[in-house]
């Protein structure tokens, strides 16, 4: 089974949006194997946005990451990667589809609610730098056997 990173980012927590994203990732047929609350350090901030450490938007978008708590989690699921990334919805939400969590719940890039790995290279880098692999759950959902057809 393949795994990816998502992060409620510090406006979706504040906004009370962690149970109705963890409820539509759950609702779909996705696992969740790790979950942790809390404020990123610096450090991980810079290496989880490395490839935009140039942009201009960077400043903003470091200190709005650190403002407050964020809800990291590693979800599991056949191709997880591409699905939770659909769900999720575009960058901007203005342009994402109605149905998707930015599309019903965001306006503003710079505050577009939650982060998932776009690709299985970038969600194994992403899920090693935020969790221990001690901190990774093995376990069968119950309904597992009635999601998948083979
Ligand atoms: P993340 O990484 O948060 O899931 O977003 P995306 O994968 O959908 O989009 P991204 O990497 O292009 O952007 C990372 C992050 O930076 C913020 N951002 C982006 C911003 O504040 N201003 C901008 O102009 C852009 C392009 C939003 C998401």
């Amino acid at each position: 089974m393949d795994r990816t990173f998502v992060m409620v980012k510090p406006d979706g927590v504040q906004r009370g949006l962690v149970g109705e994203i963890v409820s539509r990732l759950e609702a779909k047929g996705l696992k969740l194997v790790a979950a942790r609350f809390e404020v990123l350090p610096e450090k991980r901030v810079t290496e989880q946005y490395k490839e935009h450490l140039t942009k201009l938007f960077f400043p903003s978008l470091k200190k709005f990451i650190m403002g407050g708590p964020c809800f990291l989690m590693v979800w599991e699921g056949r191709d997880v990667v591409p699905i939770v990334r659909t769900l999720v919805g575009a960058t901007n939400p203005q342009e994402a589809a109605p149905g998707t969590i930015r599309g019903d719940f965001g306006i503003d890039t710079g505050r577009n609610i939650i982060h998932a790995s776009d690709s299985p290279e970038s969600a194994a880098r992403e899920i090693a730098l935020h969790f221990r692999p001690a901190e990774l759950s093995s376990y069968t959902r119950a309904d597992e056997s009635v999601i998948y057809e083979y």
